[in-house]
C-alpha cells in the first residue's frame, strides 16, 4: 500500500432504522468495513470508523402510520437493535450515532443554506399528486391503484409487484392514496434541485479516468449512469419528517432523505471529535473510505461528491467498495417477506458464535457476483474450516506442549529443513493477504490466512510430534516450537476476520497485539490500543498491554514470535462443532415461512379465480329456451354410487313422476345432505345410462370461476313439477 496519506476515514453506510440489520447488510458493507479497518489499526494506521442510523425517509413514517406510533418511537426502537447487534458482532466503529440528532440536522442545514446561498441548487415547480385528506404530497409508492397492465388492483404508483412493470402515478386506474384512501389531486409545488448535469463532466474524469482501480461492479455501474446522461435531482421533499429546509418559503419541506443521510458520516464525526473533526473531513492527507451495498452505489460516487464539490474543501472518496447481493437459500433475502437472518437474532440463538457468522460471511461474500447463504453451508465451513483446521491445529500444538513441556514453548533444539520451510511458507500467504486486503478483497484474503492455519495443521499431522515424543523429545520440541510460532502467526492473521477467537488465541499463548488507534474515547488522546485479556475483542479498553509479548501486523510470518520459556495459558477450545439440530432448527424456521407465504399465495390465487366469470354465450330463440323442460323437484332418497367418487344415486319426485338422476355433485353434496331438500332439474334430458344406472334428466348447478359447484333450489317452498322459466 502506499502511504502518503495521514489517517485514512472509513465509513460504513447508514442503515435505514426501519427495522434490525440482516446477514445481506453485513456481507454487503459492516464485516468488509470492520476487517478493513482492524487490518489497517494493526498496520499502524490512523483510523476513524463512522456509522450511524439512517432516521429519515418516506418508508420509516409509512412504519410509523401502519403501527400508529411516531417516526421517532420506530428510530428509537430500531437504532437501538443495530447498534446492539455491531456492537455484538465486534463491529467497533468509533461512533454509531443517528440523522434524528441535533448535530446533524445543524450540519445538514448548515451544508444545504451553503450551497443554497452560493447558487448551486436550481428551483423547479412541478404537479404532484395530494392526498387532501391527510394532508399530504404522496410519493409514488403511497399511490396504489389498478396496474394498465394485468389488472391487479393493488399495484404501486412506482411499481406493479404482480407483472413487475415499472409504472408511474399516471398509468394507473382509479389511483387512490393509500394513506386516506381518497383520490389523489394534482397540485403545484417547488423544490430544489441539484444540477448534476453540471457536474457530469468533472464526474466524468475524476472516476472514468482518475478511478479506474475502483471495483469493476461500482466503475460500470457509474459508467452506465455517467453515460446515461446525469439530470437535475430533487434534494428536497413536501413531507413532515427530516431536516427542516432552512429557507424562507420553505415551510412543511425537510431535506430528501439521500441528500441528508451522507452528511450524517460528516455530523457525526463531529459529533464524536467536535474540535478536530476538519482533520478527518478536510485534509488533503486523509483518505476516505466508503463501504457501501451495491443499491447504494450512485448516491456515493455521484451524487455526495457533486455535493462535496460544491461545498468544496473537503475530501472525496478515495475508493467506494461495494458487494453485490447476498441470497439466502437460494431466495433473495426480504424483509418484508421476512427472508433474512435477522443479526440481533442470530446473536440470541447462537451466543458465542458471532464469529462463525463473521467467517462464513467473508468467506462466501459476494464480492462479484451475487452469492447463497445456506445454514449447510454454514455449518460445514464451521465444521471442516474453522474447528477441524484452524481449532484443531492450535489445540494439539498447546495441548502437547502443556503434556511434555509443562506448558512452555520448548527449545528448538534439533530443527530440520522442514521446519524452516514450513515457517517460510507463511510469508507468501502474508504478502497475498496484504494484496488481497488493500484491494479489498477479503475474501481471497481469507483463504490466505486459513491457508497458514492449513499449512500448521499439516505438518502436526505430518510430524506426529505424539508418536516422536516417545523417542526423541527433543525433536519434539523443534515440532512443537515451530507449530507455537505458527500459531501466532495466527493470532495476528485471524484479528481482521474472527477477533473474538483471535484474541482467545492470544489469551492461550499469553500474548498481546497492537490493535492500533481507537478514537471511542473522542476528542484527546485516541490511545486506546490493546485489547483486554479475557475479554471480547469488541469491547478493548486498555491502554496497556495485557502481556508483555506484543504482536502487530509486520510480525505476521517473521522469524521466532514466540521465544523458547514463554508461558502459555490454559488449552481452552476456539470453535465448537455446529450440531446438525441446530441448522436444521434454523432451516426448518425458514420452510415455515416459505409455507405460510405460499400458502397465503395459494388462498389468494383461489380467491381470484373463485370470482373469475365465464364469457357469456351465443344468444338464443325464446322457442330454444322454451324447449327446455325445467322443473322444482324434490330428493326422496340419496346413495353413493359404489366405487364412485363423484356420483350420487338420487330418486326424485319431479310433480309427474319418480325418476332415478344419476348426479355428479358426490365432491360437494353429501347423501344425508340432498334427502328432502328441492332443487331444479332438466326433465326432458334424454336418458343415459351411468355405470350400470339409467339416469333420467339433469340436476341443475352453478359452477364459479374455480370449479365450485352448488344447487339452484327455490327460495321458499314450492309444488314439485312446477317449472322454471
Ligand atoms: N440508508 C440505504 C441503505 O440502508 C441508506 C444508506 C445511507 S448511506 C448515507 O441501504
Ligand atoms: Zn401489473
Amino acid at each position: 500500500m502506499e502511504n502518503k496519506h495521514k489517517r485514512t476515514l472509513v465509513t460504513c453506510a447508514l442503515p435505514y432504522a426501519n427495522g434490525p440489520v440482516h446477514i445481506g447488510h453485513l456481507a454487503g458493507a459492516y464485516i468488509p468495513g470492520d476487517i478493513y479497518v482492524r487490518y489497517l489499526r494493526m498496520r499502524g494506521e490512523d483510523v476513524l470508523f463512522v456509522c450511524g442510523s439512517d432516521e429519515h425517509g418516506v418508508p420509516i413514517t409509512i412504519k410509523a402510520r401502519q403501527q400508529g406510533v411516531t417516526p421517532q418511537d420506530i428510530v428509537d426502537k430500531y437504532h437501538k437493535v443495530m447498534k446492539d447487534a455491531f456492537t455484538r458482532l465486534g463491529i467497533n466503529f468509533d461512533i454509531y450515532s443517528r440523522t434524528s440528532s441535533k448535530v446533524h440536522e445543524e450540519n445538514a442545514a448548515e451544508f444545504f443554506r451553503k450551497l443554497y446561498d452560493h447558487g448551486d441548487f436550481i428551483t423547479k415547480e412541478s404537479e404532484q399528486l395530494y392526498d387532501e385528506e391527510a394532508k399530504m404530497f404522496l410519493t409514488d409508492r403511497l399511490i396504489v391503484g389498478t396496474c394498465p397492465k394485468c389488472g391487479n388492483p393493488d399495484a404501486y404508483g412506482d411499481q406493479c409487484e404482480k407483472c413487475g412493470s415499472t409504472l408511474s402515478p399516471d398509468e394507473l386506474i382509479n389511483p387512490r392514496s393509500s394513506l386516506s384512501g381518497s383520490a389523489p389531486v394534482k397540485k403545484k409545488t417547488t423544490h430544489w434541485y441539484l444540477p448534476l448535469d453540471k457536474y457530469e463532466p468533472w464526474l466524468r474524469e475524476w472516476i472514468l479516468e482518475q478511478h479506474k482501480e475502483w471495483k469493476t461492479n461500482v466503475y460500470g455501474q457509474c459508467k452506465s449512469w455517467l453515460d446515461g446522461g446525469l439530470q437535475p435531482r430533487a434534494v428536497t421533499r413536501d413531507l413532515d419528517w427530516g431536516v427542516p429546509v432552512p429557507v424562507e418559503g420553505a415551510e412543511g419541506k425537510v431535506l430528501y432523505v439521500w441528500f441528508d443521510a451522507p452528511i450524517g458520516y460528516i455530523s457525526n464525526t463531529k459529533e464524536l471529535l467536535p474540535e478536530s473533526w476538519e482533520k478527518w473531513w478536510k485534509s488533503k492527507d486523509t483518505r476516505l473510505i466508503h463501504f457501501i451495498g451495491k443499491d447504494n452505489i450512485v448516491f456515493h460516487c455521484i451524487v455526495f461528491p457533486s455535493m462535496l464539490k460544491a461545498y468544496g474543501d473537503y475530501v472525496l472518496p478515495e475508493n467506494v467498495p461495494s458487494n453485490e447481493f447476498l441470497n439466502l437459500e437460494g431466495d433473495k433475502i426480504s424483509t418484508s417477506k421476512n427472508w433474512a437472518v435477522w443479526v440481533n437474532e442470530y446473536e440470541d440463538e447462537f451466543p458465542g458464535q458471532e464469529d462463525v457468522l463473521r467467517y462464513v460471511l467473508t468467506a462466501n461474500a459476494p464480492e462479484t457476483k451475487d452469492n447463497d447463504f445456506t445454514w449447510k453451508d454454514f455449518q460445514s465451513r464451521n465444521n471442516s474450516e474453522l474447528l477441524a483446521v484452524f481449532g484443531n491445529f492450535v489445540n494439539r500444538a498447546v495441548v502437547l506442549t502443556h503434556k511434555y513441556f509443562g506448558g512452555k514453548v520448548p527449545a528448538n533444539a534439533k530443527p530440520e529443513a522442514i521446519d524452516k520451510e514450513t515457517l517460510e511458507g507463511v510469508k507468501p500467504c502474508r504478502e497475498a493477504m496484504e494484496k488481497y486486503l488493500d484491494t479489498f478483497h477479503f475474501r481471497e484474503a481469507l483463504k490466505e490466512a486459513m491457508n497458514i492455519a492449513r499449512i500448521g495443521n499439516k505438518y502436526i499431522s505430518d510430524m506426529e510430534p505424539w508418536k516422536v515424543a516417545k523417542t526423541d523429545l527433543e525433536r519434539t520440541g523443534s515440532i512443537l516450537y515451530t507449530c507455537l510460532q505458527i500459531c501466532a502467526d495466527l493470532a495476528i492473521a485471524f484479528e481482521p476476520f474472527t477477533p473474538f477467537s483471535a484474541q482467545k488465541l492470544r489469551d492461550i499463548l499469553k500474548v498481546s497485539v497492537d490493535a492500533g488507534t481507537d478514537h471511542r474515547a473522542g476528542e484527546g488522546e485516541p490511545t486506546v490500543n490493546f485489547y483486554k485479556e479475557g475479554e471480547s475483542a469488541a469491547l478493548h479498553t486498555s491502554v496497556k498491554p495485557a502481556y508483555p509479548v506484543v504482536l502487530n501486523w509486520n510480525m505476521l510470518g517473521e522469524k521466532e514470535l514466540l521465544k523458547p520459556g514463554h508461558e502459555l495459558g490454559e488449552a481452552v477450545l476456539l470453535f465448537r462443532k455446529i450440531e446438525d439440530a441446530e441448522v436444521d432448527a434454523q432451516i426448518a424456521r425458514l420452510e415455515a415461512i416459505k409455507a405460510a407465504r405460499e400458502a397465503a399465495q395459494k388462498a389468494k390465487a383461489a380467491e381470484e379465480a373463485a370470482k373469475k366469470v365465464e364469457p357469456g354465450k351465443e344468444p338464443v330463440t325464446f322457442e330454444q329456451f322454451g324447449a327446455m323442460d325445467i322443473r322444482v323437484a324434490k330428493v326422496l332418497e340419496a346413495e353413493r354410487v359404489p366405487k364412485t367418487d363423484k356420483l350420487l344415486k338420487l330418486t326424485i319426485d319431479t310433480g309427474l313422476d319418480k325418476r332415478t338422476i344419476v348426479s355428479g355433485i358426490a365432491e360437494y353434496y353429501s347423501p344425508e345432505d340432498m334427502v328432502g331438500r328441492q332443487i331444479c332439474i332438466l326433465a326432458n334430458l334424454q336418458p343415459r345410462v351411468i355405470r350400470g344406472i339409467e339416469s333420467c334428466g339433469m340436476i341443475l348447478m352453478a359452477k364459479q370461476g374455480d370449479g365450485k359447484m352448488r344447487l339452484i333450489s327455490p327460495v321458499e317452498a314450492i309444488a314439485n313439477g312446477a317449472i322454471v322459466g
